[in-house]
């Protein structure tokens, strides 16, 4: 079972598209075991933003992710980063399929709606700049009907 760190950036919220997103990887079936809203700290976007720091964009980055709440969440599943990655689409929502969440949501490669990590470590790694273990939760998914 795989675990991915996603959030959805200050202006996903403020277009009010936080259901949106949510329920396009609920509907995929993706289980989501660790959510909140927060304002992110400067320390916490460097950390995250860490291996982009030096590049022409890396500024006008971390000024937008703190620019107003966000969504972070850890979602669990088998191939979970593979899934979410393609339900997000790439980075540049011009290039990513009409489909997608930034494919249809997407304004810019900076106001891309979404943050997933990319490998297992990245993961490992982002969901701990803003999780402690006690905010995992450990349920199971109802899929079945009652008799
Ligand atoms: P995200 O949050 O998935 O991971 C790193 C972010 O850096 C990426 O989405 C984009 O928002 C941003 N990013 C990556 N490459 C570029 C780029 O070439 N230009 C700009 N403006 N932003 C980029």
């Amino acid at each position: 079972m795989e675990r991915e760190f996603l959030f959805l950036k200050p202006n996903t919220v403020r277009r009010g598209l936080i259901g949106e997103v949510i329920s396009r990887l609920e509907r995929r079936g993706i289980k989501i075991i660790a959510l909140k809203m927060i304002w992110v700290t400067k320390e916490q976007a460097e950390e995250l933003y860490q291996e982009h720091k030096g590049k022409s964009f890396y500024n006008d980055l971390i000024d937008f992710v703190l620019s107003g709440p966000v969504v972070v969440m850890i979602l669990e599943g088998p191939r979970v980063i593979e899934m979410v990655r393609h339900i997000i689409g790439n980075t540049d929502p011009l290039k990513a399929s009409p489909g997608s969440i930034r494919g249809e949501f997407g304004m810019s490669v900076t106001k891309n709606i979404v943050h997933a990590s990319d490998s297992l470590e990245s993961a490992k790694r982002e969901m701990k700049i803003f999780f402690s273990e006690n905010e995992i939760l450990n349920y199971r998914l109802d899929v079945q009907h009652d008799l």
